[in-house]
């Protein structure tokens, strides 16, 4: 509903907080936004039309549904008004703004407060205490995520969407209390320089908010999960000083992925009568850890070998505005992935994922959007450096983070290529980020991401960090699946032969899967889920068994909005082991089946729940498809509609079986033993039975659809879910293409079949995007009777032109067609033709080029009478 600004009238009541020690609320409710730059935002005649929303929120949810790139990047202004009643007086109040993308500009009664806030990722506070007044006061803040020159992320494949789209926090306190408004707003940072089983060392220093002399005090307490007070110190505070507390504990419980054990701190300043003035909790895990080249990382002593993912903070329709209820679903399910690594990427995320990593035991890298490319100026640099100081203050005291990582594949735009000016100033960029991770914590790693050859950073002089993550994507941007070990062996050793003493981390390897498209012949950039499966598959054996690659990290956890990439999905990066609204895709069970100990199985497809298949030859009452399943147990049992098909072991957590499918609903069925334990899964799948001849009069011909010029079948979801099939050969008594080849990615790297293209007017590109080029017909032998034909056509990226006749059994369907002159460009095309079949000819389509070269998307054939 939107309403006009003369209209508003909101009333928020804030109770008596003065017997509080410290209150927090959100206030992300009751919120009117405006799209667009305002003259006079404080005038209150404009007839501007506010809509009202509620944080987290974006203007960019809706940029996903077209076919148009770009996404409004510009400004936003948002505002609401509440009423504080006098009860305050004498507290400081506080807006915490979790994050807001890009530049931030916050105004209390019209008046600016503070400095903007630059970077869209970072966790900030303003103490507003002095604008407010009695009765009525008007909070507005206009948020800008237009490009600009002097902020990170310059560059990267992910959206950069606007809006404040985490929570924002009112924060009341007494004049005396913890700091807030520092930057990243931490004021307790927590250290434990000695950690062993017998005891550890604890070292607290509180930053204090004091405006006039007097006694006060800071009481540490440590308390064990269980609540009970393990340690308690009182320390003096001293005028302008930071208060340090430092204390030890006698066998203490250890922090560690399978035991993430917290305890809490309570840090409260105490005045001389011994009034609590400020009390803050954070939790506190005891571990100790490091990372060997060879060895690999230990905790504890333990050596652990660091198995994840990365994450992005986006969902699907949402843009970035994403609930807390999202974020810790997501860490549910990286946790029952069985996952203990986790790449925070590319930016510091909700503080509800460290949360998550802490109590579910994540180790976890961080990092700031330094993507792609520096913001090459000195105010460029000094944000840069400042998100990182932001990052690394608000989240110190979280023990499942184990490195700083400063920017991800900065070389990507070549800095040799962008002249000398820039290439000095980004190579003082890296190294015044590695000095700044060290200066703010010098208990953690500090950590960086390359794409490019470890010989092409050692010639820049860009190796500062103490640990050097690759992301590589053998299979997929780069090389083939069979070679991935071999390549990722070499890959590790020219790392070490530079770099003998970094650690080395596969930051980022995948391929993109669409769960529309299946294959019983995957190849890569086919965007299958069966091809992705393969791929981690090939990528898990050879990290599991290489010793120096320390920790691994899929890219990516979920698939992720990004409005300029064209893969089977426009703007989706679909890499994800879920999708981007999180439901499964068969690699993720590949990595449950892996790396759980306790009894796993499940059928890696049974997300495909219609299939289709073409009558075996000798029994014609079945067709037989191959199932995989993923486990860990010692031997699994297929059974289909209560039949069994064998036994098998598992392979590497896999075993495929070759399953007879009847016409109509199959019930298959898993069971597998471990420990003592059963475990099973079962699918219920709808299969269609094409005969293999479509004049059979047992299973009667009643319709067809293909997915020409692929290998996949594809599943229409966005009404009810249709199957398409993948393209065969034609064969007398069948169906199938005569002539023609596929059409082909045309950059060497990615020699295979179809077109990264967004197609308008469909949502089904995955059909279009792959084709039969030079096709002479199509054909179906079907009996005599009355059909729909229907043909799915574009001209994907073409210059020159293509002029075509098309006709079915000699008579003319569309003469001199030219697809792109007609429609344009990368248009979908479906039309339907009703035809009729006699004298026992079947359908033949017959495809004739003019002028350049003939082609086809799809095909369909239904029988009408
Ligand atoms: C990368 C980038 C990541 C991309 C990914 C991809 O190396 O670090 O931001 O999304 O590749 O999918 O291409
Ligand atoms: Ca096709």
């Amino acid at each position: 509903m939107k309403k006009l600004l003369s209209l508003v009238v909101l009333l928020v009541t804030i109770s008596n907080y003065a017997q509080q020690i410290r209150h927090i609320e959100t206030i992300n409710e009751a919120w009117y936004f405006y799209k667009g730059s305002l003259e006079t935002p404080f005038n209150t005649d404009e007839t501007v039309v506010w809509e009202n929303v509620t944080i987290p929120h974006s203007w960019n949810t809706e940029d996903i549904l077209d076919d148009e790139d770009g996404y409004y990047r510009g400004e936003g202004w948002y505002k609401k008004t509440f009423t504080i009643p006098q009860v305050y007086e004498n507290q400081q109040v506080f807006l915490l703004f979790e994050a807001a993308n890009q530049v931030t500009s916050l105004f209390v009664n019209g008046k600016p407060v503070g400095e903007d806030h630059i970077g869209g990722y970072t966790t900030f506070a303003r103490d507003i205490t002095s604008a407010l007044k009695a009765g009525k006061n008007e909070i507005t803040v206009k948020v800008d995520n237009a490009h600009n020159d002097e902020i990170v992320p310059q560059a990267a494949d992910f959206s950069f969407y606007g809006g404040i789209y985490r929570d924002i926090q009112l924060i009341i306190t007494k004049p005396v209390h913890f700091e807030i408004a520092n930057v990243g707003a931490n004021a307790i940072f927590i250290r434990t320089p000695e950690v062993s089983n017998a005891s550890a060392k604890v070292s607290v220093q509180a930053k204090l908010v004091r405006p006039k002399k007097g006694t006060y005090y800071v009481k540490q307490s440590l308390y064990d999960a269980k609540n009970n007070l393990v340690k308690e110190v009182t320390s003096k505070s001293s005028f302008g000083k930071d208060v340090f507390s430092e204390f030890s504990i006698a066998n203490p419980n250890l922090w560690s992925p399978e035991n993430p054990y917290l305890y809490k701190l309570v840090s409260e300043v105490v005045d001389k009568k011994g009034n609590i003035l400020d009390r803050l909790e954070n939790v506190v895990g005891f571990r100790w850890f490091s990372f060997d080249p060879k060895e690999g990382f230990f905790i504890n002593g333990k050596q652990t070998k660091l198995i994840g993912t990365c994450r992005h903070q986006d969902f699907y329709g949402k843009a970035n505005a994403v609930s807390d209820e999202v974020h810790r679903n997501d860490m549910k399910l990286l946790k029952e992935m069985g996952s203990n690594f986790l790449r925070i990427a590319h930016y510091p995320q909700d503080p509800a994922i460290l949360e998550m990593c802490n109590k579910m035991g994540f180790v976890a890298t961080l990092e700031i959007p330094f993507v792609d490319k520096a913001a090459a100026n000195e105010a460029g640099k000094q944000n840069t450096i400042n998100m990182l100081k932001e990052a690394i203050r608000f989240n110190y005291n979280n023990p499942s983070i184990v490195a700083w990582n400063l920017g991800n594949e900065t070389t990507m735009k070549a800095p040799d290529k962008l002249g000398e000016a820039y290439t000095k100033h980004f190579v003082s960029t890296h190294e015044a980020l590695a000095k700044t991770i060290k200066e703010e914590d010098e208990t953690r790693y500090s950590y960086t991401v390359f794409f490019r050859e470890p010989a092409y950073q050692d010639k820049l002089g860009i190796r500062f960090t103490e640990i050097v993550g690759y992301n590589k994507y053998y299979g997929w941007y780069i090389e083939e699946l069979e070679d991935i070990d071999k390549n990722l062996r070499s890959l590790v050793e020219r790392s070490l032969a530079i770099d003998p003493d970094k650690p080395f981390i596969l930051s980022e390897y995948g391929g993109g899967a669409d769960p529309r498209l299946r294959t019983y012949n995957p190849t890569r950039f086919d965007f299958s889920v069966d091809y992705q499966f393969l791929l981690h598959k090939a990528y898990m054996k050879a990290i599991l068994d290489i010793p120096e690659i320390v920790g691994a990290n899929v890219w990516n956890y979920a698939d992720f909005q990004v409005e300029h990439r064209k893969d089977a999905v426009p703007h989706i990066n679909n890499k994800g082991l879920v999708t981007s609204d999180r439901k499964k895709k068969d690699a993720y069970y590949l990595y449950q089946a892996l790396l759980n100990d306790t009894p796993f199985i499940a059928i890696a497809s049974k997300g495909w729940k219609k299939r289709a298949g073409i009558a075996d030859v000798v029994a014609g009452n079945s067709a037989t498809q191959p199932i995989t399943v993923v486990g860990n147990g010692d031997e699994v049992e297929l059974l289909v509609n209560g039949n069994s098909v064998g036994k098998q072991n598992f392979d590497f957590a896999t075993a495929t079986f070759n399953v007879p499918f009847e016409q109509g609903q199959n019930l298959i069925e898993v069971i597998s033993e471990k420990d003592g334990k059963t475990s099973k899964d079962f699918a219920n799948i709808e299969f269609t039975l094409q005969p293999k001849n479509l004049k059979s009069e047992t299973n009667p011909f009643k319709e067809i659809a293909i997915n020409v010029g692929s290998f996949c079948y594809f599943i229409e979801t966005d009404n009810v879910d249709y199957l398409w099939m993948p393209d065969q050969a034609y064969e007398k008594g069948g169906f199938g293409y005569v002539g023609g080849d596929f059409l082909r990615f045309k950059s060497k790297r990615r020699n295979n079949i179809g077109v990264d293209v967004s197609v308008k007017g469909t949502e089904n590109d995955p059909i279009y995007q792959t084709q039969r080029i030079g096709i002479e017909a199509y054909k179906f032998d079907v009996p005599n009777g009355t059909y729909e034909l229907s043909l799915l056509l574009a001209e994907l990226k073409t210059k020159e032109d293509n002029v075509m006749d098309i006709s079915v059994n000699g008579k003319t369907l569309w003469s001199n067609l030219n697809l792109k002159q007609e429609y344009g460009n990368d248009r979908g095309i479906f039309k339907r033709f009703l035809i009729t079949v006699e004298d026992d000819k079947g359908v033949t389509v017959d495809f004739n080029a003019r002028k350049g070269k003939t082609r086809l998307s799809g095909i369909k054939l239904r029988r009408v009478n």
